[in-house]
């Protein structure tokens, strides 16, 4: 190999390029070569204090072993090195497939998985995904996507626009007198959960979240007559009949997802809005009304008390963690209940974000 003698000019130049190789795979996520190439730069700044500019790959340079020597001879050949163009196009390529795939996932029903699969055969907008289901339907070829997708596609921009809270009241309003009027007070105890009972001023999606009276008894086999899966179907076919529930996205036996319309008249009338309904049996209400309120970090936050308490909590109860023994047999009746038996004052829900539980968690 031949020696290499650098003037200070293309020293400061070298120690600039290799600079931004360590950035550039800093930014890739290539963490040892980003260290590799933050150390010939340093070496190189040292070079720069010396009278001799000269070495060669056998001299003992630290950090300047043969892939760098060969990029230092490409430098001084060329007048560039040509990994760093091909380092920032490698960037550029992985922001572009990133942010695609974050759109595909922001589909309703479509995750990583299928995302991926949609970018390798090709698509690179939600867009085309929602042209391609028109195509599809229009000839009858095999479906892309399944029914719930086809959902998520159709209202993509109408489920990103959030829900003013007071048409989120309004709608609830609707919701509950219908149900009365068709069936009677035989609704236990309801609430709107999520980010309206937070206090935000709009929404996501409407959360709610219900239970039935479990006293009430069908004489004749001598079992609550109503049923959570009987109430949920009841409810959601009400609100069909209505007019206000436009599409159905899943029906479980607890859980109900779908679309709704929340306006009549006004600007937002034709918006499809996401509804969740969840019908809870009475003893695991109050749970399922600490989880549903979130938010997800602070419910992160509470559960990690718990597991230092050696309990583990969900939206169904609360347990040993060791045994699985269940504890709710005391009754816990509201959420003031749960936040007692685990030490901690009650928060209400405007508080109820990712820091006040902190002093909890610290301790
Ligand atoms: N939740 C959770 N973990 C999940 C999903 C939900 O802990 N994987 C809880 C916390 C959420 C609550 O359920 O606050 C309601 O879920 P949403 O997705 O409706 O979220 P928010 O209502 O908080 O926000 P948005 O306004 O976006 O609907
Ligand atoms: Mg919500
Ligand atoms: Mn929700």
């Amino acid at each position: 190999m031949t020696d290499i003698e650098l003037e200070k000019t293309q020293l400061d130049t070298l120690i600039k390029h290799f600079e931004e190789l360590s950035l550039l795979k800093k930014q890739a996520g290539e963490t040892w070569r980003a260290i590799s190439y933050e150390k010939a730069s340093r070496t190189l700044r040292e070079l720069t204090e010396n009278e001799h500019r000269k070495f060669n790959v056998s001299t003992d340079l630290k950090g300047i072993g043969k892939s760098i020597y060969q990029k230092i001879e490409e430098f001084l050949q060329k007048g560039n090195i040509s990994e760093i163009k091909k380092s920032r196009d490698d960037i550029l390529l992985n922001k572009d497939y990133l942010s695609i795939i974050n759109s595909f996932c922001n589909v309703w029903g479509v995750g990583s998985v299928k995302a991926k699969k949609l970018y390798t055969t090709g698509y690179r907008s939600v867009d085309e995904l929602q042209e391609l289901v028109l195509k599809e339907e229009k000839t009858g070829e095999k479906q892309t996507f399944t029914s719930a997708q086809k959902i998520g596609l159709r209202y993509y921009d109408d489920f990103n626009k959030r829900i003013p809270r007071a048409e989120i009241t309004r709608t609830w309003n609707r919701i509950r007198d219908l149900w009365t009027l068709k069936h009677g007070n035989i609704i236990a105890r309801l609430d709107i959960c999520g980010s309206y009972r937070r206090g935000l001023s709009n929404s996501g999606d409407i959360d709610i979240l219900l239970c039935y009276h479990s006293t009430v008894v069908d004489s004749s086999e001598n079992k609550p007559k109503y049923r959570n899966d009987w109430i949920l179907t009841k409810l959601v076919e009400t609100l069909r009949e209505e007019g206000i529930v436009l599409e159905d996205l899943c029906l479980g036996k607890h859980k109900y997802m779908g679309v709704c319309k929340t306006s009549k008249h006004g600007k937002n009338k034709d918006i499809g809005r996401r509804l969740d309904i969840l019908v809870i049996p009475q003893e695991e209400y109050a749970f399922a009304k600490l989880h549903f309120t979130g938010s997800w970090e602070f419910n992160r936050c509470i559960r990690q008390i718990a597991l230092h308490q050696g309990k583990t909590l969900s939206e169904h109860g609360i347990k040993a963690k060791d045994t699985k023994l269940n504890l709710n047999n005391n009754v816990y009746n509201s959420e003031k209940d749960i936040f007692d038996a685990l030490g901690v004052s009650y928060i209400p829900p405007e508080l109820r974000n990712d820091k006040v539980l902190l002093p909890y968690i610290k301790s």
